[in-house]
């Protein structure tokens, strides 16, 4: 049997200045008596941004002096915002994401943002706006964890594996309570210009140099396997990561925010809240290219890089 390095992976603090209750065993902490919409000095900062490290997911209860400047300021205090590279911005912001039920669905299925594109983001800063008194909740899995504990022999296989990411994926699947011209609507703007882009499957972490599997429904198939053996691959590596004892699940109240580590966890929404409002809106940070074990790094596949073009001439 693998057993976790770590004893108590996502236990408290007694080294941070913040208040930072754990939520769930293995990902996920509440950050207590903090305004994201104050001047946040330099030592705060770096203390959330140590949390985000080590919890996967930090939650900041009522924010509620956080408007979507707010939420643009915060962003660009903690990095660098990027608008989504294919979807249009929320209206009247510079960078957010909406993501608004009354478009007729939430991304329920496993992933982890962008990641058809090489360098994809760092972390993500959701807000809840509107949110159902029951359901709606939002997963996040950790990726970590999920690799430390994988049995030796599927970890030897997943060492040295890549996989294809591209925008240009399922999307029935991943918005399960979308009606069908909804889906098509939203993919003619999400894969409007398509990416493909090779990553390992076990992503070093560039801070916490800790081995995270890279894995979610932006996965088309792993270099070198066929479309049977990938889908295959696929499920048991998806099985592994999102069983329940490495997620945390967050029930929103409008004005909460979840900022979540995007090279080490995976996140889906759930969609059970039928007709009810549910908004939100993410500022996105930019991330860099993921380094394999081997050191080797991330590449695009499409659109083709200008050198190849070049080349092929
Ligand atoms: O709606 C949700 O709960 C998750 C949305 C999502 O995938 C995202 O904000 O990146
Ligand atoms: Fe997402």
């Amino acid at each position: 049997m693998t057993v976790l390095t770590h004893d108590f992976v996502n236990a408290r603090e007694t080294d941070s200045p913040l208040d930072i209750v754990p939520v769930a065993g293995r990902i996920g902490a509440e950050i207590r008596g903090i305004e994201l919409s104050g001047d946040l000095d330099d030592i705060t900062l770096a203390a959330i941004r140590a949390a985000l490290v080590r919890h996967k997911v930090i939650f900041f209860r009522d924010q509620s002096r956080l408007d979507d400047a707010g939420q643009e300021a915060f962003a660009e205090r903690f990095g660098k915002p990027v608008a989504h590279p294919t979807v249009p911005v929320a209206e009247g912001s510079r960078f957010l994401l909406d993501l608004d039920s009354r478009e007729g669905y939430a991304a329920s299925s496993w992933h982890t943002d962008v990641t058809f594109v090489p360098a994809y983001p760092e972390a993500s800063i959701l807000r809840a706006i509107n949110v159902p008194e029951a359901g709606g909740d939002t997963l996040w899995a950790n990726g970590v964890t999920a690799y430390e504990e994988l049995p030796d022999g599927l970890k030897r296989l997943v060492d040295d594996l890549w996989a294809l990411h591209t925008n240009d994926y399922d999307y029935a699947g991943a918005f399960a309570n979308a009606p069908a011209d909804r889906v098509k609507q939203h993919k003619a703007i999400f894969a409007s210009t398509v990416y493909e882009t090779e990553h390992p499957v076990v992503r070093v972490h560039p801070v916490s140099g800790e081995r995270a599997l890279l894995v979610g429904h932006f996965v088309k198939n792993f270099v070198g396997l066929n479309a049977a053996d990938s889908q295959r691959l696929f499920g048991i590596l998806q099985d592994h990561i999102t069983k329940p004892e490495n997620t945390v699940r967050w029930h929103w109240r409008p004005n909460d925010v979840a900022i979540w580590d995007n090279r080490a966890t995976q996140h889906r929404a759930i969609a059970d809240f039928g007709l009810q409002r549910r908004t939100l809106r993410r500022a996105t940070i930019a991330g860099d290219v993921p380094i394999a074990i081997d050191g080797r790094r991330s590449r695009v596949v499409t659109p083709k890089p200008q050198a190849a073009l070049e080349a092929a001439e």
